[in-house]
């Protein structure tokens, strides 16, 4: 079965774009397939509100383990399977929580397997466009240089419902040339259109 991992710093909006993909791609019942570190995989089902309510947070590192769906998807008369990954979010330096520390690594493990890579970038965390400084945040560059070379991949600009993001949109396209770059708003799910035909290519 393809894989899609959804990967980027904490608190991007990772787990918000899964659960509200997945709703957009017709599912109406999720069921994370949690990965237990005993070994087994645990099935926990949500409605899509209940699922918004327990998994998404403000708080960062919200998403200690790695929580995929299952979904099927119609491309011409056949029917195929993609699972869609949320994991962990990077973040720079030694976390002083071990189990976040190890879920990171979890997190890294995934980048390295999974062919395909949809990096979620908080527009916010776009700095100006200043001479000699990179307009990404480390972590997101070093996600950037990995999986761009490595994989399919592409970079969704979230939170674009956000006042500033049109202008750091700009300063992101003006930047970052030959990546894909879609924007989207996780929230209000737009932009998923873009994202579907991305998925619907590879799967
Ligand atoms: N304005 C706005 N807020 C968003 C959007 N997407 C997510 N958020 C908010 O961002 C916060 C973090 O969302 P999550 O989906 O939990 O982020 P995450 O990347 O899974 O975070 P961790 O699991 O902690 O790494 C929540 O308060 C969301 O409501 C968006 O498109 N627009
Ligand atoms: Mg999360």
């Amino acid at each position: 079965m393809k894989k899609c991992l959804v990967t980027g710093m904490p608190n991007v909006g990772k787990t918000c774009f899964v659960i509200n993909f997945a709703e957009y791609m017709g599912v109406k019942e999720l069921k994370f397939h949690v990965r237990q570190r005993a070994g087994y995989t645990a099935i926990n089902s949500y409605s899509l509100s209940e699922a918004r309510k327990k998994l998404i947070s403000v708080k960062e590192n919200t998403t200690k383990e790695i929580q995929l769906i299952k979904l099927e998807i119609n491309k011409g008369k056949t029917i195929r399977e993609l699972q869609l990954i949320d994991s962990c979010g990077l973040s720079d330096g030694i976390h002083p929580d071990e189990e976040v520390r190890l879920a990171m690594a979890r997190t890294l493990r995934l980048i390295r397997d999974t062919e395909f890579i949809l990096h979620i970038i908080d527009i916010k965390n776009i700095k100006n466009d200043k001479k000699g400084k990179d307009i990404l945040l480390p972590v997101d560059r070093l996600i950037l240089d990995y999986a761009s070379m490595e994989k399919k991949y592409a970079i969704l600009a979230n939170k674009m419902d956000l006042s500033f993001a049109e202008m750091n949109l700009k300063i992101l396209k003006k930047n970052i040339k030959d990546i894909i770059i879609i924007p989207i708003s996780a929230l209000y799910k737009e932009g998923f259109k873009e994202v579907k035909k991305m998925v619907l290519s590879y799967v």
